[in-house]
């Protein structure tokens, strides 16, 4: 009887103090979770919505290019080191492919800012740099392209079918303008 009741006591000041803060906890804990929940899952509708609507404009928003097509890595026959730097250049940025071959470029990013590689006709990079001016948090990938973060380094294998003067450039807003371009000479 006393046992029990010491023990009920017991149990009930344990409860009571941490039961208060638990009570409080678990109401934020509560109301956070939901608030987190809610918001979480408006900001992922958000994200679907934004998703969708670009996937609803793919064809314009893609940042895919006519110019040759992806390459496997196989059949790559020359690696091209590129390097991308804050002064919104590209080193080289001028290169040289034999047509009918598949290339890899190795790209790095040197600089503090990110950085991007797209391979494209130079209509083709303008338009895709208006788009990512007019949205620059878009995401956008594709085997054309690669995005590097700073210091980052990443490849792209793209194969050339046709002799040509091709560009790359990069669509990070005003980049491009300020000459952050090279062309690929396919002979
Ligand atoms: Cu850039």
């Amino acid at each position: 009887m006393n046992i029990t009741r010491r023990h009920f006591l017991i149990g009930l000041s344990i409860a009571a103090i941490p039961g208060l803060s638990m009570a409080q906890n678990h109401g934020d804990h509560g109301s956070g979770h939901n608030g987190v929940h809610n918001s979480g899952h408006a900001n992922h509708s958000n994200q679907d919505m934004g998703h969708d609507a670009h996937s609803n404009h793919t064809p314009g928003m893609s940042h895919g290019t006519k110019v040759g097509r992806e390459g496997r890595p196989q059949d790559v026959k020359q690696t091209i080191q590129i390097n991308m730097h804050d002064q919104n250049k590209f080193m080289p940025n001028r290169v040289e492919v034999k047509a009918g071959e598949t290339v890899r470029f190795f790209v790095r990013n040197m600089g503090q800012n990110k950085h991007e590689f797209v391979i494209g006709s130079q209509q083709e990079l303008h338009k895709h740099a208006q788009m990512m001016k007019q949205d620059p948090n878009m995401a956008h990938k594709d085997p054309n392209m690669i995005s590097l973060k700073p210091r980052q380094r990443g490849g792209v294998v793209w194969h050339f079918d046709k002799p040509g003067t091709y560009y790359f450039g990069c669509l990070q807003p005003g980049h491009l303008d300020e000459g952050m371009i090279g062309t690929i000479e396919v002979k």
